[in-house]
């Protein structure tokens, strides 16, 4: 078979993003420049919570250069207000002004907005804005913004209330009754984020003679900012283009509309210029999605060795506003849903509490709900297994799901199937495990320092989030999602979807896709996202959905082209189309391998009748029947799919300093169908850094009082490339049964087990000391704390 015969799924291939990103040719928001553009500046609060008793824009104004001061009074008649509801009782509707009025509920949030000729000048006009400020008290912790004499965040949240769901599945009570041992422990999650490379940003460019708005803005959803923009601003769908080029990042901080998608497309309407404004490190960390904050009460009960029973307190902290268009109940609904993880209790309770207090808004963050869940359950397997004298592998491959079907979770979920058992074992093996285990008994008995801390876990990763995974979590709403695919007339292939890339390389791996069902090279194939102009619909790219779904619909839609392309080619051939074959770029008929003409041939006389290079053979034209279109759109909507593996982390814990280092990682994981081997890889590595940030530094400071403890990156440390520790990837493929291709996603992979790992590994290093992990991060302070409690 010549080198680049298909198959291409499943190929290491370089990916086609790099040279230009590489040499500077990645086109970010802040790369685009339009004639006659101004740049916009926010005014924001340095209060947790006041009242604004009035806004001087005067001085502001008299500036030189400046050409407009927009307050939230500019903008109420011309921006519908922010809507964040969920179709069920137990969810409250809350509505957010997208530049307030009369009152700030968090230090960053926005009151005006300056606009001049330059980005300087716009910072000097917000110095001179004066603002009349009234503060009032704050809260910044969830638990003490649900006591009663809490300060009020939204008067429409009475008890700082968002959501209150409860749910119950099994004997929960027999199990906790009859049990052998109840364990119990509570987790305090640190707020953190996705802190993407790039800071927020939006241009948007109205045109009053055409009454066309363009923008270029920062976000994961083109299509769901389109339509969502549009309704704000009362235009039409069509007339709005959101495109999204290169993005430095997103990690789920950008599947929202943020208010600022909203305010600079308002601004460039009321002034007929294009207005940019590009966030500053400081405002992104301050009013950016932040994530993952909760305080979660796991129970469980344990009969001769089995995990019975588990029963679940979520108390998931909101932030100021529920997030615009999700809702704060993304981790909320998340965390309990996924509190199973890839255990099979009889039973299983939890009640889940969405909480507003004075801090930014709270949304996605890789591996929503499911990190922090698996944070918790996996210290009390842990905890468990010290208590029972089991070794912590064989007390949870005890009570594991097999992966041999589908298995049904008491929240809902239908897990595919998949390696779960053999992915624990198969980290065992990487990682050493019985060697560690001596090293760190001689360690033990000789007293070394640091200690030696092993974490090990197995998870499922939720994946292809379409409408059906979507229903499971309690979203009431169904996704649209397509991808189209084009034959050109040269014979190249264009492949537009409604995803966005921003890092996860669909250029590189989705060509891969249509080029085997099409029979050409990947090099042949052309991916377009990012621009609602010239791309298909779709929810865009988040929850590790995009190969599952984009990958599907580009095989349905391929294969109608494919269909077609045969129908041509057969007429050129001279045979039925049943006996067409398409590989290496070439068409054939079955069993004759000398009748071969060029796929490009076939295209050619597609559009006009004869080969556009090359002569097809055919002489006569095309007959009427044949007016084919080389292109199809085509929905997918996959049913619930779950990736799996496990993960195993050697740490070691220096108790005098309560530094951590996250010495090796062995991860093996499956995700059915591989695209792009490389590219899995580097998302292991990519999550398993962010792991490595969320176990041990990474955390969004509030103080008490609500003042914001974390504006710079001197504040919110995230790991470096010194982090990293030695990793070992290891892949298992169970194709999915339920997916097109058997295509699982991963994208979330080491967010989902990593921190978890992590945590588990610093827990048995100081497991002889008697800790007990109830709070993260485990930075230094942290663990010395833990340690200092149980000496106490
Ligand atoms: N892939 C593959 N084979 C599979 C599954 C995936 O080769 N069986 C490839 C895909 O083709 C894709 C990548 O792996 O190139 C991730 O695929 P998928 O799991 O479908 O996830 P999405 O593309 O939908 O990306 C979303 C996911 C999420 S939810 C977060 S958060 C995240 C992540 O991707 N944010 C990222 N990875 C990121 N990577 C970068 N660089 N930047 C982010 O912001």
């Amino acid at each position: 078979m010549a080198a680049d015969s298909a198959p291409h799924v499943g190929r290491r291939r370089l990916r086609v993003e790099d040279p230009r990103l590489l040499t500077g040719g990645g086109r970010f928001v802040d790369d685009v420049e339009l004639p006659g553009m101004l740049h916009a500046a926010f005014v924001r609060s340095p209060h947790p919570h006041a009242r604004i008793l009035g806004i001087d824009t005067e001085a502001a104004l008299a500036l030189d250069g400046v050409h407009a001061v927009v307050t939230g009074a500019d903008l109420a008649e011309v921006v519908q207000p922010f809507v964040s509801a969920l179709e069920r009782p137990e969810v409250r509707t809350l509505v957010r002004d997208v530049l307030t009025t009369d009152r700030v509920r968090h230090v960053g949030e926005a009151v005006a907005v300056v606009v001049a000729s330059s980005r300087y000048l716009a910072e000097d006009g917000c110095d001179l804005v004066a603002v009349d400020w009234a503060p009032t008290p704050a809260v910044a912790d969830p638990l003490a913004a649900m006591t009663p004499d809490a300060p009020q965040v939204d008067p429409d949240a009475p008890g700082n209330l968002v959501a209150d769901i409860r749910l119950e599945s099994g004997d929960v009570e027999g199990c906790f009754a009859g049990a052998d041992h109840v364990f119990a422990k509570r987790l305090h999650a640190q707020r953190h984020w996705g802190a993407p490379l790039e800071n927020d940003g939006v241009l948007a460019s109205y045109v009053p003679a055409t009454d066309e708005l363009t923008m270029w803005c920062t976000t994961q959803t083109p299509h769901a900012t389109q339509s969502l923009v549009a309704d704000a601003l009362g235009m039409p769908s069509a007339q709005v283009r959101v495109i999204a080029h290169d993005m430095g990042g997103g990690f789920g901080a950008r599947a929202r509309t943020s208010v600022e998608e909203a305010i600079v497309p308002a601004v460039s309407r009321l002034l007929g210029r294009p207005v940019k404004w590009i966030a500053d490190r400081s405002e992104t960390l301050a009013a950016g999605v932040h994530a993952k904050e909760m305080v979660v009460d796991l129970s469980v009960a344990v009969t001769n060795g089995r995990l019975t029973a588990m029963r679940a307190d979520v108390i998931s902290d909101a932030g100021a506003y529920s997030l615009f268009p999700f809702t704060s109940l993304v981790d909320a609904i998340s965390a309990p849903a996924a509190m199973p993880g890839i255990y099979v209790p009889e039973a299983l309770a939890y009640r889940t509490r969405s909480v507003l207090t004075n801090k930014s808004w709270s949304g996605p963050y890789r591996g929503i709900g499911q990190g922090v869940s698996q944070v918790v359950r996996e210290l009390l397997v842990d905890e468990v297994a010290r208590e029972l004298e089991v070794d912590p592998i064989e007390l949870r491959v005890r009570n594991m799901a097999t992966g041999d079907g589908p298995h049904r979770t008491h929240t809902g979920f239908v897990y595919d199937g998949g390696s779960y058992v053999q992915a624990l074992r198969a980290v065992q093996e990487r990682m050493d495990y019985a060697g560690l285990r001596d090293e760190q008994r001689r360690r033990r008995a000789a007293g070394e320092e640091p200690y030696l801390g092993i974490g090990v876990g197995a998870y499922v990763e939720f994946s292809g989030w379409s409408g059906e995974l979507g229903r499971a979590h309690g979203y009431p709403s169904d996704y649209y999602d397509s991808a189209s695919v084009t034959v050109e007339p040269d014979g190249s292939v264009m492949v537009t979807t409604g995803a966005q890339s921003h890092g996860q390389s669909h250029e590189t791996t989705l060509a891969q896709v249509a080029a085997d069902a099409l029979g050409v090279a990947p090099d042949e194939v052309t991916v377009r996202e990012g621009d609602t102009a010239t791309s298909v619909w779709g929810m865009g790219t988040w929850a590790s959905r995009t190969a599952v779904i984009y990958g599907g619909a580009i095989m349905r839609a391929a294969g109608d082209v494919r269909g077609r392309m045969a129908l041509l080619a057969g007429h050129m051939l001279e045979c039925s189309p049943d006996d067409v074959e398409m590989r290496d770029g070439r068409v054939w008929v079955a069993g004759s391998p000398d009748a071969a003409i060029a796929f490009a041939d076939v295209a050619g006389f597609a559009y006009f009748g004869t080969a556009m290079a090359g002569h097809a053979g055919t002489g006569g034209g095309r007959p009427g029947e044949l007016d084919v279109a080389l292109t199809s759109t085509r929905p997918y909507s996959p049913p619930q799919v779950f990736s799996n593996g496990a993960i195993g982390v050697v740490a070691t814990v220096d108790p005098g300093t309560g530094v951590v280092a996250v010495e090796r990682v062995a991860f093996v994981e499956d995700c059915g169908t591989m695209l792009n081997p490389m590219v899995v890889d580097g998302q292991i590595a990519g999550s398993v850094g962010q792991a490595i940030g969320a176990a041990l530094f990474e955390e969004l400071s509030y103080g008490d009082d609500g003042a914001f403890l974390s504006p710079t990156l001197q504040d919110y440390l995230l790991p470096t490339a010194l982090d990293m520790p030695a990793l070992d990837i290891g892949h298992l493929v169970s194709p999915s049964p339920v997916t097109e291709g058997g295509i699982k996603g991963m994208g979330e992979v080491g967010m989902v087990c990593g921190p978890a790992a992590i945590a588990c590994a610093v827990a048995d290093a100081l497991a002889p000391l008697g800790v007990r992990i109830d709070r993260m991060p485990l930075d230094p302070d942290g663990v010395l704390d833990a340690i200092r409690r149980a000496r106490d």
